[in-house]
């Protein structure tokens, strides 16, 4: 084999063993990055509003990014793409693993796209810096959707806190926007409080359930039937469908005894079948009806404009927090605050309140 290499005298020196695949494929992309300019701020906003998809995932890698240079110009491509932005329907998907969840947003995202509309798929799940991101192991679900022209998915963000994520998702909701999506499903998987996050990030909030052998209502965590929207029994095909049928009247009678939203919609239950396309158009309609009543009663902008002022205080209550904590005297005196309430030489009031007053001092 090696003889048919012209230059085979070179190779055969050593010993003619290929270098090692990751060495060479490394040190090519090294080249190609050093070739490959860095785009600026100008042309990614450039690039967003045109559509394209590649400026898209640079922006929101930027905005993902924890190095000051990068927060800094995501803060600018943010900013430029503001006013493009609070355009799509931003609609919230949860349920348990193996629900269907991707099973539906591949479907589901499949016609809304075939209607002439563009669909971005994020998710918020604080487990993934673990897992290295839900989606992208999903993305083998998505497989129509990840190669249509008109959606963009990409993989939840990872973070320490659900606050980070989550508030990277809502600024890559910006970007998507400005960059013409105009349907934004969010997806969670529900760990910790990733539903109330999702919840306050979407105007429509839909949650995924199986139908199980009569105990429907357990195991639903507390809450969450009080966001939901919409509740769909997936899985309505084959054998499932007379429980699924079941399931909903259950849910159905349930979602009865809550009181009536502020937006005046009564949540309804369906059953669809990802796996088989039924009962996805019934979805869809549900939520144009809902955005039709709400935007029409003008609730859908009401619940924009709690959800910014939501995630204003969210963010100052944080940044505060931080500050607090990462001021270098209080690192400090906390230790011995904490010493002396050992020793009960003072209370926990007292020190709280001797080591608030260094957080407003200069560090
Ligand atoms: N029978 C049936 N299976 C489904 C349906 N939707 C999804 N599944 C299957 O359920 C499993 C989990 O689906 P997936 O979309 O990955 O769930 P996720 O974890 O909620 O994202 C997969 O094996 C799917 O093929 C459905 O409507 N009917
Ligand atoms: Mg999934």
């Amino acid at each position: 084999m090696a003889a048919k290499v012209p230059n085979d005298g070179a190779l055969s020196e050593k010993g003619g063993i290929d270098p090692p695949n990751s060495l060479s494929k490394s040190a090519a992309e090294k080249l190609k990055s050093h070739r490959k300019k860095i785009p600026s701020v100008s042309q990614l906003v450039k690039g967003i509003l045109a559509g394209d998809k590649a400026a898209l995932s640079q922006a929101i890698t930027r905005v993902e990014s924890k190095a000051r240079k990068h927060q800094k110009e995501a803060k600018e491509i943010i900013e430029a793409c503001l006013p493009h932005a609070n355009t799509s329907t931003r609609i919230g998907i949860t349920g348990v693993p193996g629900v269907g969840k991707s099973t539906f947003i591949e479907v589901f995202g499949k016609r809304l796209t075939q209607a002439g509309h563009k669909v971005a798929v994020l998710a918020v799940d604080p487990s993934s810096s673990l897992s290295g991101g839900s989606i992208l192991g999903d993305k083998t679900r998505m497989e129509e959707l990840v190669k249509d022209p008109n959606a963009f998915i990409r993989p939840s963000a990872s973070g320490d806190s659900l606050g980070g994520v989550a508030r990277k998702t809502r600024e890559t909701v910006i970007l998507c926007e400005a960059a013409g999506y105009d349907h934004i499903i969010i997806e969670t998987v529900g760990v910790g409080q990733s539903e109330t996050a999702v919840h306050s990030m979407t105007d429509f909030f839909l949650l995924l359930k199986l139908a199980g052998a009569g105990d429907e209502l357990q195991g639903i965590k507390r809450g969450i039937m009080e966001m939901a929207d919409a509740i769909v029994i997936n899985k309505a095909d084959g054998e499932n469908e007379k429980a699924a049928k079941q399931a909903k009247l259950e849910f159905n009678r349930a979602l009865h005894l809550y009181p009536t939203k502020d937006s005046t919609w009564r949540p309804k239950t369906l059953t669809c079948s990802a796996l088989e396309h039924k009962g996805i158009d019934k979805v869809q309609e549900l939520i144009k009806d809902y955005v039709s009543l709400t935007q029409g009663n003008g609730y859908f902008q009401e619940r924009r404009n709690e959800q910014n002022k939501f995630w204003l205080l969210q963010t100052i209550e944080s940044q505060l927090k931080r500050d607090f904590y990462d001021h270098s005297k209080v690192k400090a005196e906390l230790e011995k605050q904490l010493q002396l309430l050992s020793e009960n030489k003072t209370t926990p009031f007292e020190a709280a309140e001797f080591l608030l007053t260094y957080s407003t001092k200069k560090k």
